[in-house]
């Protein structure tokens, strides 16, 4: 069967599943997670996103797709905001830009957010520099009316894009993600990672939050912590996991 067929049948199936790989502060205090989509294929187990994500954003199927991704991760926060050892954590939702582009993207966020009682502020979207390839106004105004909803947004694999250092400031962002092959440039502690201070000194100075990806070492935990990153994620603290493996380390 084509792997497109396939798509069909495991949204409608419940053959996706949603993995989550915490974000640390720095005392490694679990604040955040980030949700990844995982394919539980009868037949071939699992299929990383990175083989149908382009393939479902190509087809059209990453519209309910994503709304799937959304929506779980809407009722996990509900869920976790009854409890006090969960009731501070937030989940981050990648998203497509064919989502942000598709013509009902605000308003199947606000329908989810209502139908799951979604807490206010828990939901972070993480974009990346595609968005910048497209009709950036029309991105822009969308992202302000989810802001509106208590939604926050990140951007993701930073400076690895196509984002000139002025087009970040058009549009309303709350965190920046450092990309991790910036991260896994570190080598010591005393390294000059001289890309690394510049980003972090703009992000500071666009009032946004900073978040590591792909920190493996202690070295680059440290080196990081003292250039100012605020948040951290990587292989360090974590590996996605299962909720089940997720919920004994919380
Ligand atoms: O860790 P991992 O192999 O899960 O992720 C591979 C890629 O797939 C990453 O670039 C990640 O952003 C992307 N990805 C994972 N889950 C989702 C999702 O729900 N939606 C979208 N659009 N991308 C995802
Ligand atoms: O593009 P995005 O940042 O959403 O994708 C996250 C991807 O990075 C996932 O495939 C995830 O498994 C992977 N990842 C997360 N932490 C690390 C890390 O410390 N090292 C490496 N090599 N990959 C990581
Ligand atoms: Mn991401
Ligand atoms: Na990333």
């Amino acid at each position: 069967v084509a792997i497109e067929t396939s798509l069909k049948r495991a949204l409608k199936k419940n053959e996706l599943e949603l993995y989550y790989q915490p974000k640390v502060d720095d005392a490694q205090t679990i604040i955040a997670l980030e949700a990844l989509v995982r394919w539980n294929h009868p037949e071939r187990g699992f299929i990383p996103p990175s083989e149908f994500i382009p393939l479902a954003e190509e087809n059209g199927l990453i519209i309910p797709l994503g709304a799937w991704v959304i929506k779980t991760a809407c009722l996990q926060l509900a869920r976790w905001s009854l409890e006090e050892k969960t009731s501070s954590l937030t989940i981050a939702v990648n998203l497509s830009i064919k989502q942000l582009q598709s013509d009902n993207f605000v308003a199947t966020v606000e329908r989810i957010l209502k139908s799951t009682k979604c807490p206010k502020g828990k939901l972070i979207f993480e974009i990346t520099e595609t968005l910048f390839m497209g009709d950036v106004d029309a991105i822009v105004s969308k992202m302000r009316n989810i802001k509106e909803m208590g939604v926050h947004f990140s951007i993701d694999d930073f400076g690895t894009g196509y984002s000139s250092l002025s087009a970040i400031k058009k549009i309303p962002l709350d965190e920046l993600k450092i990309d991790q092959s910036f991260t896994q440039d570190i080598k010591s502690t005393d390294d000059e990672a001289v890309i690394i201070h510049t980003i972090i000194g703009m992000a500071k100075n666009l009032g946004l939050r900073v978040v590591a990806e792909g920190v493996e070492t202690n070295a680059q935990f440290e080196f990081l912590k003292n250039a100012g990153c605020h948040v951290f994620q990587g292989y360090l603290f974590s590996k996605p996991l299962p909720f089940e493996a997720l919920k004994k380390i919380l």
